[in-house]
C-alpha cells in the first residue's frame, strides 16, 4: 500500500546522532566509520523523512573555534536548503565531554554549571536561526552514584534555576522556543534526576515559566523503569505537556537498548501509535508534533544496515498506524469495545444533579447489588485477541 511510503506529511524526524552513531559501547570500539552530517541529511530526505535534530556537538565538534564553527554550520545549512529538511528540535550535549562527569546544569562545581548554561544558550541561538520550535533537555549527567555526595534538594533548585533562565532568555530574544525535558531513570549516571515522566511533570509545576516547559518522553527510558510508555504519554497529553516524543524500542528493564521503534515491546508500540493517531475525542490524533526517532542502529551493522534501520523505524510506524486504523474500523472490534463499556468511560460519573442527585439515587448504594455486578465479565480478553489478530495480519 502506498501509505507505507514515508512522506514529509508523516513528520518523521531523526537525531543526527542516531544514524551517525559509530557503535562505541562500554566494552568495545567503534564498528562503523564517522558519517558526514551532510550525507545523513541527504539520505534521510531521500527516504522520506521531514526533519533532522541535533546536539550542538553533532554538527560542530566540541572546542571548534569560530571559523570552524561557522564553516560547519554553513555546510549543514546548505544540505538543509538542498533537501528541504527542517530542524524542528535542537538539544545540547552536556554529557560527552569529561568536564560534565559530575553534572552539567546541576554539577557541584559552579564553574561547570555556568559553562553548561552558556553552552545551551549558544546553541539556542543556532536553534532559533534554523527555525526550531522545541528545545530538548536530556540531563544524562544530572544525577549521582553516591546520594550523600550531592545536595539533592539544592540540585532541584539549580535545575529549576537553569531551565527558568533558558526560558527567560528565549523569551527576551524572541526565539519562541518551547522546552521539553526528557526523563530517564539511569545510565549513564547511577541515578538520574527527573527519572520518569511523572517526576518531570511534577518538577515543571514549580517553574516560573511552567507554560513554556513540557516533556519529551522516550519509549525505552520509561520501559527501563518497568513503566508503561503509552500510559505515561497519555497523562502528558491530558496535561498538555507532550511537547515532543522520542520513539525507539526496548526489551524491558535492562540497559538502554535504543532499538528500532517496534523492535522491542511491539504490543506497547501498537498502543502508542493507536493513542497518538486515534486517541482523540473523535478518533483523531492526540499529538501533531514530529514523530522523532531516537535509537541506535545495532552495533552489528555496517552502513547498509544503518540506513535499513532508519527506514525500518518509519515503515514500522506506518504499519502500526495502518493496523491501528483497521482495528478501529473493524465492526467486531467496535462491538467488543461497546460490550466492554469502553466508550462509557467518557460519560461523567455524576449526572446533572451533581452529588445531591447521586446521594438520592438508591440504586447507587442502598439497592446496588455488588454481588451480581461483580459476576459480570469485563470482556477484555476478546479485545486483546482482536488486537493481536489485527497486528498479525489475520484480520
Ligand atoms: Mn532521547
Amino acid at each position: 500500500m502506498s501509505t507505507l511510503q514515508p512522506t514529509p506529511e508523516d513528520k518523521f524526524s531523526f537525531g543526527l546522532w542516531t544514524v551517525g552513531w559509530q557503535a562505541r559501547d562500554p566494552f568495545g570500539d567503534a564498528t562503523r566509520p564517522e558519517v558526514d552530517v551532510v550525507e545523513s541529511v541527504h539520505k534521510l530526505a531521500e527516504m522520506g523523512a521531514y526533519g533532522v535534530t541535533f546536539h550542538d556537538d553533532d554538527v560542530i565538534p566540541f572546542g571548534s573555534d569560530t571559523t570552524a564553527r561557522d564553516e560547519r554550520i554553513k555546510r549543514f545549512r546548505a544540505a538543509l536548503d538542498e533537501t528541504g529538511l527542517v530542524v524542528p528540535m535542537v538539544t545540547t550535549n552536556l554529557f560527552t565531554h569529561p568536564v560534565f562527569k559530575e553534572g552539567g546544569l546541576t554539577a557541584n562545581d559552579r564553574e561547570v554549571r555556568r559553562f553548561a548554561m552558556r553552552k545551551v544558550m549558544r546553541n539556542m541561538d543556532l536553534a532559533a536561526e534554523l527555525g526550531a520550535k522545541t528545545y530538548v533537555l536530556w540531563g544524562g549527567r544530572e544525577g549521582a552514584e553516591v546520594d550523600v555526595a550531592k545536595d539533592l534538594i539544592a540540585s532541584l533548585d539549580r535545575y529549576a534555576e537553569a531551565i527558568d533562565t533558558l526560558a527567560q532568555y528565549s523569551e527576551d530574544r524572541g526565539y519562541g522556543l518551547r522546552f521539553a525535558l526528557e526523563p530517564k531513570p539511569n545510565e549513564p549516571r547511577g541515578d538520574i534526576f527527573l527519572p520518569t515522566i511523572g517526576h518531570a511533570i511534577a518538577f515543571i509545576s514549580k517553574l516560573q515559566h511552567k507554560d513554556l516547559v513540557g516533556i519529551n518522553p522516550e519509549v525505552g527510558h520509561e520501559q527501563m523503569a518497568n513503566l508503561n510508555y503509552t500510559h505515561g504519554i497519555a497523562e502528558a497529553i491530558w496535561l498538555g505537556k507532550l511537547f515532543h516524543i522520542d520513539l525507539n524500542g526496548q526489551h524491558g528493564p535492562k540497559f538502554d537498548q535504543d532499538l528500532v521503534f517496534g523492535h522491542g515491546d511491539l504490543l506497547q508500540a501498537f498502543s502508542t501509535v493507536d493513542l497518538l493517531e486515534n486517541g482523540g475525542l473523535n478518533g483523531g490524533p492526540t499529538y501533531d508534533g514530529p514523530r522523532h526517532f531516537d535509537y541506535k542502529p545495532l552495533r552489528t551493522e555496517d552502513m547498509d544496515g544503518v540506513w535499513r534501520s532508519a527506514a525500518a523505524n518509519m515503515r514500522t510506524y506506518l504499519l502500526l498506524k495502518e493496523r491501528a486504523a483497521a482495528f478501529r474500523a473493524d465492526p467486531e472490534v467496535q462491538e467488543a469495545l461497546a460490550a466492554a463499556k469502553v466508550p462509557d468511560l467518557r460519560t461523567p460519573t455524576l449526572g446533572e444533579g451533581g452529588y445531591e442527585e447521586l446521594l438520592a439515587d438508591r440504586s447507587a448504594l442502598e439497592d446496588f447489588d455488588a454481588e451480581t455486578v461483580a459476576q459480570r465479565g469485563a470482556g477484555v480478553t476478546r479485545i486483546d485477541q482482536l488486537m493481536i489478530e489485527h497486528l498479525l495480519g489475520a484480520r
